[in-house]
């Protein structure tokens, strides 16, 4: 007994030893890490790729895909994305989209996808107009991919894969182009700035004007048009020995006749035009969006911040557009009426309609709205 105790002490120091050390390795290390991570939002940046950045069809009809991958720099696992937006161009007069076939936004290599599909192009849109909108997002909070696999380390993730169809021959090169780009992150917090923003995108140099990423691809003139190997090749054909003609020759058979076709009368008699001008359908409407007397300018006491004239059509952060990052502070603040009795909403800015919840209704006012052209108001 007193043996063990006598092993027991310096062992018991040792352990308490240990404690302190670790307590001061916490104190150090974990604190101020949290605290960066906090502070610190994320991801520096996104850039954009269209991968394989150059292509070549083989001809008419060839169909070649490319991918849409956006790759984080310095992000972190724990930080994700809420929203995705890009807008693929490509010139419709040398690649379409085939029929029924539509732009993927799943991959079994990434390890999240985007479940939430806002809008995604599909043929009969995208090749009336020459570009495919991809706009996703997450359904849940937090639910969205990360911006890293590995905390800090760069990582690129599948966003669309599009399957385009030659429709033309081309030497010159052409484009598929992105623009309209913008990816939303949470930032969080209870004020009312910022909740959410927008990673910045990294613009790489030596890109069209105005977009972010191209690849670039022509069009051969494919197997086709190329001179085909007759396949019929000159045999000898030695058993077919010049033989006396069995057949006397005759004199043609054939008499001329006078042509049975006499010229008749053309059938095609010139008739009215069958498309009458019809009276414009469209005839002017008085404009739908009256101005209402709900935003009637109050006269406060009080200075107001910034007036928020979109609010009621989904803009949460008020600064007069509805897009992602007011989705994002929908996302994260939801607060249905089943809350519970006496239960406040941590948030209310993006209760789009007022009713003190933010729920499934604001959503679809943000989904209705989102993109929308501010209503034109009369200059002050
Ligand atoms: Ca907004
Ligand atoms: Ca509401």
């Amino acid at each position: 007994m007193s043996e063990n105790k006598h092993i027991n002490t310096p062992f018991i120091s040792l352990l308490a030893l240990g404690f302190v050390a670790i307590a001061l390795f916490v104190t150090v290390t974990i604190l101020p890490k949290g605290q960066r991570t906090r502070t610190q939002a994320g991801a520096s940046g996104v850039q954009f790729s269209l991968n394989p950045v150059s292509e070549t069809f083989v001809g008419v009809g060839d169909q070649k895909a490319f991918e849409l991958v956006a790759t984080f720099q310095n992000g972190s696992p724990t930080e994700t994305v809420d929203y995705l937006k890009a807008e693929v161009s490509f010139p419709p007069s040398y690649v379409i989209l085939p029929d029924a076939s539509y732009v993927q936004t799943y991959f079994t290599s990434n390890p999240t996808n985007f479940t939430r599909i806002f809008r995604v192009d599909g043929p009969y849109a995208s090749n009336t107009s020459g570009k495919i909108i991809v706009e996703v997002g997450a359904k849940t909070p937090g639910g969205g991919p990360a911006t890293a696999i590995t905390e800090g380390q760069s990582y690129s993730l599948r966003v669309a894969r599009i399957v385009y169809q030659a429709a033309a021959q081309t030497t010159t090169p052409q484009y598929v182009t992105l623009s309209g780009i913008s990816v939303v992150r949470w930032v969080g917090g209870t004020g009312p700035t910022p909740a959410a923003e927008n990673i910045p995108v990294v613009v790489p140099t030596g890109v069209p004007a105005g977009s972010f990423a191209a690849a670039r691809f022509q069009v051969s003139a494919g197997p086709t048009a190329t001179p085909v190997p007759p396949t019929i090749t000159a045999v000898p054909l030695p058993t077919v020995t010049p033989r006396p003609p069995t057949s006397t020759p005759v004199p043609p058979t054939l008499t001329p006749v006078p042509p049975t076709n006499t010229p008749v009368p053309p059938t095609l008699t010139p008739r009215p035009p069958t498309l009458t001008p019809v009276p414009p359908t469209l005839t002017p409407r008085p404009p739908t969006l009256t101005p209402v007397a709900t935003n009637t300018p109050v006269p406060s006491v009080t200075p107001t911040p910034k007036p928020c004239t979109r609010k009621a059509d989904g803009d949460a952060n008020c600064d007069g557009s509805i897009d992602g990052i007011d989705y994002s502070i929908w996302l994260n603040s939801q607060c249905p009426s089943t809350r519970g009795a006496g239960q406040q909403c941590a948030r209310v800015d993006a209760d789009f309609n007022l009713d003190t919840n933010v729920d499934d209704t604001d959503y679809y006012i943000w989904f209705a709205h989102r993109y929308e052209a501010p209503a034109t108001t009369p200059a002050p």
